[in-house]
This record gives C-alpha cells, sequence and structure tokens, in this order.
C-alpha cells in the first residue's frame, strides 16, 4: 500500500486547545516506521495550514473559530482528494474531529465508487451550525458530509454519503437533537450496549459486508474517545464506558482482512493530557492493526455475502 501522511494540526473544533501537537505526537510514537514494517510505502507530507477565509455571519451565537474552521475543511479536502487520485491511501493525524469536514468529502469527491464511512466514536458528531448548543464544530461532520442543510458559510459538499453508508459504533453520548435527527435518518450507528450485547465484530462484520457487496471505498474516522478514558486518557472530552484495547484492534483487525479501507482519520488525540505518550502509542499500534500488524496470520472469512 502506498500511505500517504498528512499532518492537520486542526485545533478550532472545541475550546480545550492542545490537539494541534497531535500530529508530531504520532511522529514521535513512529507510526511511519510501524507501517514501514508491514510492508507499505510512507509518505510524510508535512503539515498542512487552514485557508484563510473571511468570517461568516452565523444565526447561532454558540458557534466559534467558524472561519478557520471553513479555511481547514478547504485545504483538507484539496489533499484528500489529492492523495486519492496519486493512488495513495490518506491517514489523516488529527487535529480534532472537525477535521473530517475536510477530510471525508475529499477523499469522497476523488472518484465514482460508492462512499462508506465507518465512525468510531463515543458521539454521533451529528449537529448542524443551528442545533449545536456548545458550538464546537468537531460535533458535526456527519451531518456535513451527508449534505444537511445547516452549514451556511461552508463549501457546498460536492458528492454527499448517503446516510446508508455510514456506520458509528461506540456511542455513549448524543445530545438531545442529534438523537432525534439520527432516529429519523437511515444512518446506523451502535450504542455500547450493542456491544456488549453481541461483540463488536458481529456489528462490524455487517457493516464490511455491505460495503464488499456494493464495491465501495471505506474511511474510517477513529476518535480517541471511542477507548475507554483508563485505556486512553488523551482527549478533552472522556466518556466512561467506552471500548477496550481489544475491543479497539479487532475492529482494526476485521478492517485490515476485509482490505476495504480507503482512507483514514486519527482524530482528537491532545498529547497535553497524555501519560507519557500511551494514548498516541495506542492510536499508533491500532493504526498498524488496521494496515495488517497481527500476532499470528489465520484464515480470512470472506466478506462478501
Ligand atoms: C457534544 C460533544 N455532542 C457537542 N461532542 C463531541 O459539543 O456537540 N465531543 N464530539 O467529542
Ligand atoms: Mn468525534
Ligand atoms: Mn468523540
Ligand atoms: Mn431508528
Amino acid at each position: 500500500m502506498d500511505i500517504e501522511l498528512i499532518g492537520a494540526p486542526v485545533d478550532s473544533g472545541k475550546k480545550g486547545k492542545g490537539c494541534l501537537m497531535g500530529p508530531d505526537a504520532y511522529r514521535t510514537a513512529n507510526l511511519a516506521r510501524a507501517l514501514r514494517r508491514l510492508g507499505h510505502s510512507v509518505t510524510d507530507v508535512g503539515n498542512l495550514t487552514p485557508d484563510m477565509v473571511a468570517d461568516p455571519d452565523c444565526a447561532n451565537p454558540a458557534v466559534h473559530s467558524l472561519a478557520e474552521t471553513i479555511g481547514w475543511t478547504q485545504s483538507l479536502h484539496r489533499a484528500g482528494r489529492n492523495a486519492m487520485q496519486a493512488g495513495r491511501l490518506p491517514i489523516f493525524l488529527g487535529g480534532d474531529h472537525s477535521l473530517s469536514l475536510g477530510s471525508v468529502t475529499g477523499v469522497a469527491a476523488a472518484t465514482d465508487k460508492p462512499q462508506f464511512v465507518l465512525w468510531l466514536d463515543a458521539h454521533s458528531d451529528f449537529h448542524t451550525l443551528m442545533t449545536t448548543e456548545s458550538g464546537n464544530l468537531h460535533g458535526t461532520p456527519l451531518a456535513y458530509i451527508t449534505g444537511r442543510d445547516g452549514f451556511e458559510g461552508f463549501p457546498t459538499v460536492p458528492n454527499p454519503v448517503p446516510e446508508q453508508n455510514i456506520c458509528i459504533i461506540g456511542l455513549r453520548s448524543v445530545d438531545e437533537a442529534e438523537r432525534s435527527m439520527l432516529e429519523d435518518s437511515d444512518i446506523r450507528y451502535h450504542d455500547m450496549r450493542e456491544i456488549d450485547e453481541n461483540g463488536i465484530s458481529v456489528l462490524l462484520r455487517r457493516f464490511l459486508s455491505d460495503v464488499a457487496d456494493a464495491g465501495g471505498n471505506l474511511h474510517v474516522s477513529l476518535d480517541v474517545d471511542f477507548l475507554d478514558p483508563s485505556a486512553a486518557p488523551a482527549v478533552g472530552t472522556t466518556v466512561p464506558g467506552g471500548a477496550t484495547v481489544r475491543e479497539g484492534h479487532l475492529c482494526m483487525e476485521l478492517i485490515a482482512d476485509s482490505g476495504l479501507m480507503t482512507s483514514l482519520d486519527l482524530v482528537e488525540l491532545n498529547p497535553f493530557l497524555d501519560e507519557r505518550g500511551r494514548t498516541a502509542q495506542l492510536m499508533v499500534d491500532l493504526a498498524a492493526s488496521a494496515l495488517g500488524r497481527r500476532v499470528f496470520d489465520r484464515p480470512t472469512r470472506a466478506y462478501s455475502s
């Protein structure tokens, strides 16, 4: 695989600062070396900067850092589209989750294949500029990439991701407005209880098999807070009761087995809150699992049904 590491030190998507240090934490934890050891070719293109855009009007006074976030959306969109068109697998080194406003819309614009998105997160990130109460735009990318209204000032999404092509796993913090919009949508979503009752592999295999049947591209967006805070403390929005280290690796190993992943976000790491780099290291290890690291080789189960 030809992998492109894209540094995205986005810190405008929430008020607590520190995610801008994320890309360098992943580099310090030797992400590139881990992926090269798996036989991949890896190019680190360094860190992006946001486009300069004028501050648009916004009817919701809670929304902050709008111009900066739109600027990041534009530059990340181009970077994602270009990497895909060059035949590479982009890994976006965040940066907070608002970076997915650009990464997902960019990769989706690069090809005619159906785009699928796997969202591993404690939160549903399904607010619009009108519904967000915190005003933190890291809580909005899923509504934007599906082409919803309520993003005045943002670029029009050229290839919206169909709701039925999106799967959220790990939910345990969903705001009231998000809940009703999700329930009225075709997005599939699995909260922690469903994981507890079924096992995470059952839920994920079902989705991966749909991606395979459709011949789709798969973007994986991995939010640090998908994981339990005891394993991954370096995130501003910890929610207890998250995925274990093994559940995280199992997801990534199933993704690697499927051979379907075409792009990846590593988001919300705040190295300022980390304990001697352990969260950064865990995220690097999870990325390695998604790209083929395994303890033993085992026969791959078929994904097409
Ligand atoms: C909350 C928290 N739903 C909000 N969201 C996220 O501010 O909109 N935290 N994404 O990580
Ligand atoms: Mn998120
Ligand atoms: Mn989250
Ligand atoms: Mn429903």
